[in-house]
C-alpha cells in the first residue's frame, strides 16, 4: 500500500474513458505514464484505435516506445476527445497547481485543445488551498529573467529559479522555471490572470476551471470522482 498504488487506481479508472476512434491528451508525470502503459496495454491487446496528443518530448517517446500512435503535429493539433493528466495540487474548486515536471506549458495547451480533461492523482494531491504543499510552477523567457524574476519577488511570490544537475532547468520549450511561493489568501484565477500579464512570464501552472473530472485513487487501491462545470469559468 503506497501512494503509488493510489496513482494506479485513478490510472485504471482513467483508461476505461477512453473510447475507440479517439485523440486522447498524454499528460506527464509518474501519474499519466502509469495511464500510458495502461492505455499502451489496451492498443496491443484490443487493437484500440486512437492517437496521442503528447504534453512533453519524453512522453512523446514513450509513447513512441509502447506503440501508441501520436498525432502528426504538423497537420494538425489535436482537437483531443479526452486529456488525462496528473497535478501538483488540487483544491476543492478544482482549480490546480501543475508543472512539477515543468511541462506545464505543453500540458495547459493539450488540456485547453481537449473536449474533457480528466486529472488523476492520488490523496496526497488533494488540498485546501493551491500552494499549501507546493510552489506554484512559473515558466519565464531565458532573456532578461532577472527582470521578470524581481516582478514575481515584487508579487510577493518569492520566485527560486529551478535548477537541475547543477544548471538552470530547460523546459521543452527552452524557457525556464520559476518556482513561486503563493500566499495564503490569493484569489486563484484573478492571480493566473495577473501573471500572464507580467512581460517574460510564458504560462503559469495555475490550472483555473480547466478539470472536468478529478480521479482520486486511493491506497487500498479504490477511487473516487469529482466532476467540475469548468463552463463557470470561461470568460
Ligand atoms: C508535469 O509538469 C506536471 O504538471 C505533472 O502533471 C504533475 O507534476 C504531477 O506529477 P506526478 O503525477 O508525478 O505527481
Amino acid at each position: 500500500m503506497s501512494k503509488e498504488e493510489g496513482k494506479w487506481a485513478a490510472a485504471r479508472r482513467a483508461v476505461q474513458c477512453v473510447r475507440p476512434g479517439t485523440v486522447v491528451g498524454l499528460g506527464t508525470g509518474s501519474t499519466a505514464i502509469k495511464f500510458l502503459e495502461l492505455l499502451a496495454q489496451r492498443v496491443r491487446e484490443e487493437k484500440l484505435d486512437i492517437q496521442g496528443l503528447p504534453t512533453s518530448e519524453g512522453i512523446a517517446e514513450k509513447a513512441r516506445e509502447w506503440g501508441v500512435p501520436l498525432v502528426d503535429q504538423e497537420v494538425a493539433f489535436g482537437p483531443a476527445d479526452v486529456c488525462v493528466d496528473g497535478a501538483d495540487e488540487v483544491d476543492p474548486d478544482g482549480h490546480m497547481v501543475k508543472g512539477g515536471g515543468g511541462a506545464l506549458l505543453r500540458e495547459k495547451l493539450v488540456a485547453l485543445a481537449s473536449t474533457r480533461v480528466i486529472i488523476i492523482v492520488d490523496e496526497s494531491k488533494n488540498v485546501p488551498r493551491l500552494g499549501a504543499t507546493f510552489r506554484l510552477p512559473v515558466e519565464i523567457v531565458p532573456f532578461g529573467w532577472r527582470r521578470t524574476y524581481e516582478l514575481l519577488k515584487q508579487e510577493g511570490l518569492d520566485p527560486i529559479i529551478r535548477v537541475k544537475d547543477g544548471k538552470r532547468f530547460l523546459t521543452d520549450g527552452h524557457h525556464y522555471i520559476a518556482d513561486c511561493a503563493l500566499p495564503e489568501k490569493i484569489k486563484v484565477p484573478e492571480l493566473a490572470r495577473k501573471l500572464k500579464l507580467l512581460p517574460g512570464v510564458v504560462e503559469t501552472g495555475l490550472f483555473v476551471g480547466i478539470a472536468d473530472m478529478v480521479i482520486t485513487g486511493r491506497e487500498d487501491g479504490g477511487f473516487t470522482e469529482k466532476n467540475y462545470d469548468r463552463s463557470r469559468f470561461r470568460d
